[in-house]
């Protein structure tokens, strides 16, 4: 079934990404139901034209198009579980953050309920949904993707990654794990400065012109890994790239050193093991052994 502009949808869960989920489909006029566990939530969406289902069985059962946006792997099952004859013959399209093995067992459980499945990682915050640049990655079933494009397209840019249900969580979480990493740099940096008396503000009027003209050398990094050759002469080698006065003057401030003590662990474990004049991205072979090397 392709989702035509009135094509049923239901979204479970109205916490802030679901009410943005729904929101974004009500105002685009399909027929939408929501549902969520604590009553009370579903005003707002009511108001511009959403019915509330009154529990999950008559919320799976008003369309064929199932979303699913609760607070994590557990939440999914606890709902669902109870309701997986009434999913049978429907599309669910799960955009709760799991791991990826979590969306591999959704999904095998969705195939032996007869149900179509589709894992959804949303790159966005609720106020980003139906916003320039929000995105949205999925895997699972293409024919699930290609059927409602048109309710999938509200959202965001939406990408779909391959039949392997896993991979859209996998991405997402890789993904986050840049910006996490990025945003903690920022807040280490912040603290360092704040020791000088200069505020955060001040530092990110700074760092943020600094960061984005430098986030494009991550291109140099990924060709040096994906050709397993780190000693071109665009690299800047282990050996320049050691942080150990990052370290010291960390330590002199009262700083913690967790943040970057952790890439200096990297740096120094490549150093000692003989590839000093090799350039910085050789820490990925750190991480991708696990630690071993
Ligand atoms: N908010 C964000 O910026 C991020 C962006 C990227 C994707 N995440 C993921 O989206 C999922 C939902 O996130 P959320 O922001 O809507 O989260 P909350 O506002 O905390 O709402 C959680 C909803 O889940 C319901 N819920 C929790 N436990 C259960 C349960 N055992 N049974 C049924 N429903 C449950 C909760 O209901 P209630 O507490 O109101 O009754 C909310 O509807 C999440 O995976 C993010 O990682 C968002």
């Amino acid at each position: 079934m392709t989702t035509t502009a009135r094509t049923p949808v239901t979204v479970l869960g109205l916490g802030a990404m679901g009410h943005a989920l729904a929101a974004a489909v009500t105002g685009a006029a399909h027929p939408t139901t929501v549902w969520n566990r604590t009553p009370g939530r579903a005003g707002a969406l009511v108001d511009a034209g959403a019915t509330e289902a009154r529990d999950v069985r008559a919320a799976v059962t008003a369309a064929p198009l199932v979303v699913a946006c609760l607070l994590d792997h557990a939440s999914v099952h606890e709902v669902l579980d109870p309701v997986a004859d009434a999913l049978a013959g429907r599309t669910l399209v799960n955009v709760t953050t799991t791991t990826p093995e979590q969306s591999r067992e959704l999904a095998a459980w969705a195939a032996g309920h007869g149900v179509t499945y589709l894992d959804g990682g949303i790159m966005a915050t609720p106020p980003m949904i139906g916003q320039p640049g929000s995105s949205v990655l999925y895997s699972g079933s293409a024919e699930a993707f290609e059927a409602h494009r048109a309710v999938l397209d509200i959202w965001g840019e939406s990408t779909y990654l391959g039949d392997d249900a896993g991979v859209a969580a996998l991405y997402d979480l890789a993904l986050l794990a840049g910006m996490y990493t990025v945003f903690a740099g920022f807040h280490h940096g912040a603290a360092m400065v704040a020791t000088a008396g200069i505020s955060a503000t001040e530092f990110a009027d700074r760092a943020v012109p600094f960061l984005s003209a430098m986030i494009g050398h991550v291109r140099t990094d990924a060709a040096a890994i994906d050709a397993g050759d780190y000693g071109g002469p665009e690299q800047q080698s282990l050996e320049f790239s050691d942080l150990g006065d990052m370290v010291q003057a960390s330590v002199d401030a009262g700083v913690a050193t967790d943040v970057v003590g952790a890439v200096q662990a990297l740096i120094r474990r490549q150093i000692d093991a003989g590839h000093g004049t090799d350039g910085f991205a050789r820490i990925y072979e750190s991480v991708r052994a696990g630690g071993t090397r």
